[in-house]
């Protein structure tokens, strides 16, 4: 397949409220929306690196240099008959994994529109609609309470809390003592140590389906150590940015639960060696998010419908988020199950007119 350009462009888009974690606090989305147009057809990926880099190294000037440089003009000289076959044409270039995911998802939609099939049926997805969980950012106990209430009242299938130390005990508690049932998962992306044991055990006392990420974001050491002190499964977000560093971490025993985010890891063929190996063994994985606007909220929950993700995933419904999303189609969860959107490719189309309005800077890359 020829690939006639490549479109990169820099979007933001507000929240509809702050999103706080234990790195960072942010009110607006900034994405990357790549366009691969081959032919009179158009693809679409997300990237999802942020301005700065707070939750892993990546950032979106060193994304936009790699895209436009590297990665696009290898692209438009050689083409692409397999997509699976882009990240290890791109190994050359060391790391940088939500960049090239960024461009890989573009030639994914691309690929399966043109053959006029559902992205979904190219991974060997067989499901229409997937269960998704909400991620609540860190807000008052009693802010927090409620939004507990309002998720669980439409349906969603488990409620991750962000927590850090000094903000995790007293929010349990306090989420327990109404909810003593509902699948709870906490995320404090890295903001313990070791030292902190004590409040970990404390943690570990309150039923939690797993804990994501407590220590630092490259390590395995230290969280197979962790594994050995409480009993909460440990899932790995941050640490996980390949398909070799999940094996790594599974033969180390620093998780036993995985969550997969394509751009962490380097792309959907990369998702597609992560989950046959968890499949084999027998580990269970959810998909991840990272507030994506609509583009990169269908390729999440295409590649969500593979049969080893077992676990309500955080592609919840887009409205949580966006006042208005950029793609046409509403991406809504119902009683906590999000359908696939239908059609060609990841089956949604963008809003032109809004794309417009919320374009920083555009670049159209050729030969
Ligand atoms: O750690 O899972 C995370 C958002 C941005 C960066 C990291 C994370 C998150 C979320 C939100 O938890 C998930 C979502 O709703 O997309
Ligand atoms: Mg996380």
């Amino acid at each position: 397949m020829h690939i006639d350009e490549v479109e990169l462009r820099l979007i933001r888009l507000p929240y509809r409220a702050p999103f706080k974690t234990s790195f960072a606090e942010e009110s607006e989305k900034h994405a990357v929306i790549v366009t691969v147009r081959s032919e009179g057809v158009e693809g679409y990926g997300e990237g999802v690196m942020d301005p700065f880099p707070h939750y892993r190294e990546e950032c979106i000037a060193g994304a936009w240099h790699l895209l436009r440089n590297a990665f696009a003009p290898d692209l438009l000289a050689n083409g692409c008959d397999d997509p699976a076959m882009l990240a290890a044409r791109w190994a050359r270039w060391r790391g940088n994994p939500m960049a090239k995911t960024a461009l890989e998802l573009a030639v994914w939609d691309l690929h399966a529109r043109r053959l006029d099939m559902p992205l979904r049926t190219l991974l060997g997805g067989k499901r229409t609609a997937i269960p998704v969980g909400a991620s609540l950012g860190m807000a008052s106990i009693e802010h927090t309470v409620d939004n507990v209430r309002r998720h669980v009242e439409q349906g969603y299938k488990r409620v991750k809390l962000k927590i850090e130390p000094g903000w995790d005990v007293d929010l349990l508690a306090a989420v327990r003592a109404e909810f003593s049932f509902i699948e709870l998962t906490v995320d404090a992306n890295s903001a313990y140590t070791l030292a902190d044991i004590d409040v970990l055990r404390a943690i570990d006392g309150f039923g939690l389906h797993y804990i994501e990420q407590p220590l630092h974001w490259d390590d395995m050491v230290e969280h197979a150590h962790l594994a050995e002190l409480i009993h909460t499964p440990i899932c790995l977000d941050e640490t996980l940015t390949s398909p070799a560093r999940v094996k790594a971490a599974l033969d180390l025993g620093a998780c036993s639960v995985v969550n997969v985010k394509v751009g962490r890891v380097g792309g959907l063929q990369a998702v597609r060696e992560i989950h046959d190996l968890c499949v084999q063994r027998g580990v269970p994985m959810w998909c991840g998010g990272m507030l994506e606007t609509g583009i990169g909220r269908a390729h999440n929950i295409h590649l969500a419908t593979m049969p080893g993700f077992v676990y309500p995933g955080d592609t919840a419904s887009a409205s949580r988020t966006y006042a208005r999303d950029i793609v046409e189609q509403p991406l809504e969860a119902h009683d906590g199950v999000m359908p696939v959107p239908d059609g060609a490719g990841i089956g949604v189309t963008l809003d032109r007119a809004f794309l417009a309005e919320v374009t920083e800077q555009v670049e159209v890359v050729r030969l």
